[in-house]
């Protein structure tokens, strides 16, 4: 049964001329070649299960608003978890978009026991199998939900107790096994409720340990199983705890070096989860790029006025081709993508909606690629940054990091050199001017 009647075919690339209905891309264009390699290719965009079929559109005041059928709880748990999955493919499929995101519990209903839990999710991953190899659609990563049933309100690897680790093990073996056989090209940890409410009740070394057993363990298995997807953890600093130890990516970094878990766990950066810590998007993806752990982007963006996470589309081009050069100069994903972590506002009532939704955000993103390519050939900026540091691979900088240098030489070179060096600028407003130049000439 069709579901999305009001979109009759794919949504097509129809360049800057207008379409009734404005469903069309008027940047994304698949086969468009940038950098060498097809559009497609460099976005690798994937649209979320949980927010776009899952989320009835409730807040912490009002109940859902949307048009989400399966989500009735009169309806026969698996019969509505097969309707919403037929209707996700034919959005996955009419929007033209290569992949897909997965939680356990937005593919399949937790049952009452474990074996429930799992017989259901099997079921619904044989389903899926079948339908992407209809489609062609493939999965960018699966994950776990450790953190809406009330056994998690406490944490999952670093509850308090053992039985809920034990547990959540359970669920993420699956959910990894599951993601495994849908052939995944990555598989995601978001710590939701690995922090804490309070420090009155916590012991913080206990819970880092634990949460460091348990990658441990999703390490080991995942090498057991042969799955060659990329584990990654997504940072976030609250929400819904009060704390959340995967706070930044420099706090996973730190985590995973201290734990000897470096190599094994990358990280997928959410544009509003870098505004909550305070950071900007661009700089979360410089730091993990600079640092080796860059894995792959939940995209979507926050609202400045609001504290919180709003998970709206993207539409910034301004801020995320920054993002995008410093992806792009790196070489590009390699497992990861550009997956929409993207709710609707709770008025967004129709069933088009979505696609608007994705479209923007898709076209956003699209256009961010052509700014960042433009931004590479220019090399305005890889110019001004290697001659700021140009120093360092003279004379003075190769003294300075011999190992064998102390700090008494140095002071003894710049005392008879008499060194007085004047700063120079740092050209701030030439580099940003460079970049609107680039934005505003790009098509
Ligand atoms: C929550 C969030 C999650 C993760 C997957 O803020 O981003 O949807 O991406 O659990
Ligand atoms: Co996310």
């Amino acid at each position: 049964m069709e579901f999305f009647t009001d979109v009759p075919g794919p949504v097509a690339f129809a360049g800057s001329e207008p379409v009734p209905g404005g469903l069309a891309y008027q940047v994304y264009n698949p086969a468009r070649t940038i950098a060498g390699k097809r559009m497609e290719d460099h976005l690798r965009i994937a649209v979320c299960y949980w927010h776009s079929f899952n989320w009835p559109g409730s807040d912490i005041f009002g109940v859902g608003t949307f048009d989400r059928p399966w989500l009735n709880p009169d309806m026969d748990p698996m019969e509505a978890a097969k309707f919403k999955q037929d209707a996700a493919f034919e959005f996955f499929t009419k929007l033209g978009t290569p992949f897909f995101c997965f939680h356990d519990v937005d593919m399949a209903p937790e049952g009452r026991t474990l074996r429930e839990s799992k017989s259901n999710l099997d079921e619904m991953v044989d389903r899926a199998a079948d339908k992407m190899s209809e489609t062609g659609v493939r999965v960018l990563w699966g994950t776990a939900n450790l953190f809406t049933h009330p056994r998690y309100a406490a944490g999952a690897a670093t509850n308090p107790d053992p039985e809920v680790f034990a547990r959540a093990a359970a669920q993420v073996r699956h959910a990894l096994e599951a993601t495994h056989r849908l052939g995944g090209a990555n598989y995601v940890l978001w710590g939701g409720r690995e922090g804490y409410e309070t420090m009155l009740n916590t012991k913080l070394k206990q819970e880092a340990d634990q949460l460091a057993r348990f990658l441990e363990l999703v390490a080991d298995h995942k090498r057991n199983i042969g799955f060659n997807g990329t584990l990654l953890i997504e940072p976030k600093p609250q929400e819904p705890t009060k704390h959340q130890y995967d706070y930044d990516c420099a706090a996973v970094h730190g985590f995973l070096e201290r734990y000897d878990l470096l190599g094994d766990y990358f990280v997928n950066i959410e544009v509003n989860h870098a505004t909550l810590a305070g950071h900007s998007f661009h700089h979360e993806v410089a730091y993990s790029v600079e640092n080796g752990i860059f894995g792959s982007v939940d995209a979507n963006r926050g609202d400045y006025q609001n504290g919180w996470d709003t998970d709206q589309f993207p539409n910034s081009v301004d801020e995320l081709s920054l993002a995008m050069y410093e992806i792009l100069r790196s070489g590009g994903f390699t497992t990861g993508g550009f997956n929409f972590d993207t709710k609707l506002r709770r008025q967004s009532l129709d069933r088009t909606d979505l696609f608007h939704g994705h479209i923007g955000g898709i076209d956003t993103l699209a256009q961010s690629l052509l700014v960042a390519e433009a931004m590479l050939y220019d090399g305005t900026l890889e110019t001004a940054r290697e001659q700021r540091y140009a120093g360092w691979k003279g004379d003075l900088g190769e003294q300075i990091v011999d190992p064998n240098t102390t700090l008494a030489a140095i002071a003894d070179a710049a005392t008879k050199a008499d060194l007085d060096p004047k700063p120079v600028s740092g050209q701030q407003e030439a580099l940003e001017n460079r970049v609107n130049q680039i934005i505003w000439r790009t098509t």
